[in-house]
């Protein structure tokens, strides 16, 4: 195991923030003809939203309660050390200023445009002694170049220099990638070797980034660390880091209908499970559409730090 992974895994415990032009919706997408369709930040394709309806509620969105320092000291008091912000979900929406489109948070939205919440996160993290990465889709919803095959090119250019920007902008400690998986050959073609390539522009760009296995195919060579999803592994693969991300009810973007919240109890168990199987744990928040973390996710994280101070491991 390397002296670029040291960090991360002496930190064991992140958090995870789903934040996007989704959670404008909270969960629920109201049809023209009054029905109604639920989901959380996969809601423009489950419940098939016209791109230009789609487009049409994120010019509204305006997180203007989104509070950096509030999240950051959630995270520190929790006992999560590192914290992984969506930059980009499938919708393809960025949540910093990028200039390679005007499908973001500062050129599609009601937000505030001198604000920036990576530059926000940036600063309070780097305050609080706590790292910050970013997840990044590879696969696009919103861009037209993407579903192309003959397009696809322009597209990952594109893509090449938004990574540049976000490191380039905020110095991230880690990209976690999403969304290179085969669903809908052809349209998502992302292959391993796109995958290498990525990843030998990002070790160019910063040697000391991590980089977890969806990157590529999930392969056990690929990137640092593997990533379960909603599980923990019973035998975790030998010779790779891994990481178990979860939610704290059944969504990851904010899902106003969605109250299956985990107890406390349970959560602090999950940590001790992944811990002790040498892995880290991931756990996630979805602010609502104003930026606020929803009050159960903050009661949970508060209860997990309390109880990691009294076992002494806080
Ligand atoms: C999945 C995504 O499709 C989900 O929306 C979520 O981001 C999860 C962490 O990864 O693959």
């Amino acid at each position: 195991t390397s002296e670029r992974t040291s960090w991360y895994r002496q930190d064991k415990f992140g958090m995870f923030i789903h934040f996007g032009a989704y959670s404008n919706l909270e969960g629920a997408y109201t049809r023209p003809d009054g029905s109604v369709c639920e989901n959380a930040e996969w809601i423009m394709r489950q419940c098939a939203i016209p791109k230009e309806a789609y487009e049409k509620q994120a010019a509204s969105f305006d997180p203007a309660q989104f509070d950096a320092k509030a999240v950051v000291k959630a995270a520190k008091d929790a006992g999560q050390r590192y914290i992984v912000f969506t930059s980009k979900h499938h919708d393809g929406y960025t949540m910093w200023p990028t200039k390679q489109n005007r499908w973001n948070l500062r050129d599609h939205s009601s937000f505030d445009k001198r604000r920036d919440l990576l530059a926000e996160l940036k600063k309070e993290s780097d305050a609080a002694g706590i790292k910050l990465g970013f997840y990044y889709s590879i696969w696009d919803w919103h861009d037209p170049d993407f579903a192309d095959p003959a397009t696809f090119p322009r597209y990952k250019k594109r893509m090449y220099a938004q990574l540049k920007e976000l490191v380039d902008s905020y110095d991230p400690a880690l990209f976690w990638f999403d969304g290179e998986w085969d669903t809908d050959n052809p349209v998502n073609r992302w292959s391993r070797r796109d995958g290498a390539e990525l990843e030998t522009y990002l070790r160019e760009l910063n040697p000391d980034l991590v980089i977890n296995n969806r990157v590529g195919k999930r392969g056990v060579v690929e990137g640092d660390f593997g990533t379960p999803e909603q599980e923990i592994p019973d035998a975790p693969v030998a010779g790779q880091l891994w990481e178990s991300c979860m939610t704290l009810n059944d969504s990851w973007g904010y899902a106003a209908h969605d109250t299956h919240w985990k107890s406390a109890g349970r959560l602090v168990r999950n940590l001790n499970d992944v811990a002790g199987r040498g892995g880290n744990f991931l756990l996630n928040i979805g602010p609502d559409r104003l930026g606020r973390v929803p009050a159960p996710s903050l009661d949970r994280l508060a209860a997990m730090g309390r109880w990691l101070r009294t076992a002494g491991q806080g």
